[in-house]
């Protein structure tokens, strides 16, 4: 052990890691300016490979700083069913990160391998897989990320070249299943069961046809290459793209993708007169993050965004069609929706309105992951477009059962179709995490078989106006919060100024937390208006700011 350990420390030393800096496993992984995460990148990898070693499992390490700017890069782990990092290992990443001495970072992994029990093994016995995005950093991180790895005696590390996030997750899931797991099979699997969800689909004749033409802002990011690569497989299926991240297309998440599109309402760099009409998707920098919008006022820049929870009541809507057509054969198995606190109010209204459960979780993926995976099929979707729908092992049994039964009887058969729609679904929408290719196709071929246009998707409920401001304070972590996010501890008397700011505006709604994936703290408002939502935004930062020490809003 201490041989293999000191082989560690060696490598160790070409990573210091930068002075006077606190790393935090935040809301997706670590975060930071690139410049000063390589020791960070390498200790993950060290994460990962003990991960292996202790799970047998594949897997994965991604290097991305998602939404954020190209001048920032980050890392997170893949765990063998391809959701996050298990929380339980989340303080260990953190104090290695953050072990200063060569004696702490010898201690931290040497206590934390005693206590889960894991031993150094022979050549082969873990493996991690590690991807990157388009970042200009994920170069020199990754060499960092593959030293990390294979500094663990036993792990080998593979290099799967540039991925989107949602890709490198799905691959490790089906690596650890032993389902084909190659990025040619991602895209074979999500072409396949689009086709067969379209053929699936009913003979609208009322409605507005489809037309397959949607407009795609791929963020400059890794997400644009990949879906042309998925388009090839999709022969006859019109997109077009747009910021594509080539040359003069300008920078990644600059004023572009679904993060900007979200929080800022407004059109996209790139698209203008010619798109005015038509259907728009916005990906995020890695391609996990999905919103639609389309142009309502060019001259006023304006968009109508229809953002995750709009995405998740379409999916919402779909799944619980085909359940009720089955209602007869399936009554105990449970559907589940997942939101957060920042879901608009009146999406939740029409969820519950529509007879569905919704329950609220944290912020993050990792949180909203595992609550919808308690469901026989749970639907979660953050509003900022991250998401997917889960399939219980033993609900597609069931599936798979069923359809075998009434296959035998008649091809027609509504409820055969409803089954195998649902199959489709199971294999086109990424189990492992959100994943805006995916969904995409998924929207597009549910806005198919509704016989739904753009226009009338968003009509379905009237979104409350919103508003979200980030504010840049001196410490973030003198913002603590409780209740799901929704309510302040401290700093003591900012709830009551927020309390009585809300208490202004009917129907108000307002909550500030410190973002897990950015230096500033996040402020959303709802009201009845926009303005209202607008000027409750900017009353509840300056708020923000007199506690916790302005340094900018935006
Ligand atoms: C990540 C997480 C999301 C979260 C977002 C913002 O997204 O995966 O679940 O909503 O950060 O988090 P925060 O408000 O804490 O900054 P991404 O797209 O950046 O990976």
């Amino acid at each position: 052990m201490d041989e293999a350990i000191h082989l560690i420390l060696q490598s160790a030393s070409a990573f210091p890691p930068p002075p006077g800096i606190k790393f935090a496993y935040g809301t997706a992984g670590f975060r930071s300016n690139a410049s000063l995460l390589s020791s960070t990148v390498f200790r993950a990898g060290i994460v990962a490979a003990l991960r292996s070693l202790k799970s047998g499992s594949v897997i994965g390490l991604m290097i991305t700083a998602s939404h954020n700017p190209a001048s920032d890069n980050g890392v997170k782990v893949a765990d063998p069913g391809g959701g996050m990092l298990t929380q339980d290992w989340e303080p260990f990443a953190e104090a290695l990160a953050n072990a200063v001495n060569p004696e702490d970072f010898v201690q931290t992994i040497k206590e934390f391998m005693r206590n889960e029990g894991i031993s150094f093994k022979e050549a082969c016995s873990g493996e991690v897989l590690v991807a990157r995005d388009t970042r200009p950093s994920g170069e020199s991180l990754l060499g960092a990320a593959m030293r990390g790895i294979r500094a663990v005696k036993g792990v080998v590390a593979v290099d799967m070249g540039i991925l989107t996030t949602p890709q490198l997750h799905w691959m490790v899931r089906n690596r650890n299943r032993s389902t084909p797991a190659t990025e040619f099979d991602y895209y074979t699997q999500l072409s396949s069961s689009f086709r067969t969800l379209m053929s699936l689909s009913l003979k609208v004749l009322e409605s507005e046809p489809y037309t397959g033409d949607v407009v795609v802002d791929g963020a400059n990011g890794v997400g644009a290459e990949k879906l042309s690569l998925l388009l090839s497989f999709l022969e006859g299926l019109e997109m077009q793209i747009k910021n594509s991240g080539k040359e003069g297309e300008g920078g990644l998440n600059e004023r572009v993708g679904a993060d900007f599109v979200q929080k800022e309402k407004v059109i996209p760099c790139g698209f203008g007169v010619g798109d005015v009409g038509k259907r728009c998707a916005s990906f995020d920098g890695d391609a996990d993050r999905l919103v639609y919008f389309y142009i309502s006022s060019l001259e006023k820049q304006s968009i109508d965004l229809i953002d995750g929870d709009k995405i998740l009541t379409l999916f919402a809507i779909f799944i619980n069609q085909q359940l009720n057509c089955l209602q007869e054969k399936c009554h105990s198995f449970k559907l589940g929706i997942v939101q957060t606190a920042y879901a608009n109010g009146a999406s939740t209204n029409y969820l519950r309105y529509l007879g569905l459960e919704v329950v609220f979780t944290l912020t993050g993926v990792k949180y909203l992951h595992e609550k919808a995976a308690e469901y026989d099929i749970g639907i979660y979707f953050e509003a900022n477009g991250h998401g997917t729908i889960l399939f219980s092992e033993k609900f597609l049994a069931w599936l798979s059962a069923l359809n075998e039964e009434l296959g035998s009887f008649s091809t027609g058969l509504e409820q055969l179709k409803a089954v195998q729609r649902l199959l489709a679904v199971s294999k086109l929408i990424n189990q492992a995490t959100g994943d805006a290719l995916s969904g995409c196709l998924l929207v597009e071929a549910i806005l198919h078989y509704m016989g739904f246009s753009i226009q009338t998707w968003n009509k379905l409920y009237q979104d409350l106006p919103s508003r979200q401001i980030k504010v840049k304070v001196a410490d973030k972590t003198s913002i603590v919060t409780t209740d799901a996010e929704t309510r302040v501890l401290r700093p003591l008397g900012l709830q009551e100024a927020i309390d009585s700011e809300v208490a202004k505006h009917s129907q108000g709604r307002a909550f500030v937390r410190p973002s897990g994936t950015e230096d500033a703290v996040r402020v959303y408002a709802e009201a009845l208006t926009q303005e209202a939502a607008d000027s409750l935004a900017q009353a509840i930062a300056e708020h923000v700011h007199q506690f916790a020490g302005l340094v900018s809003a935006t």
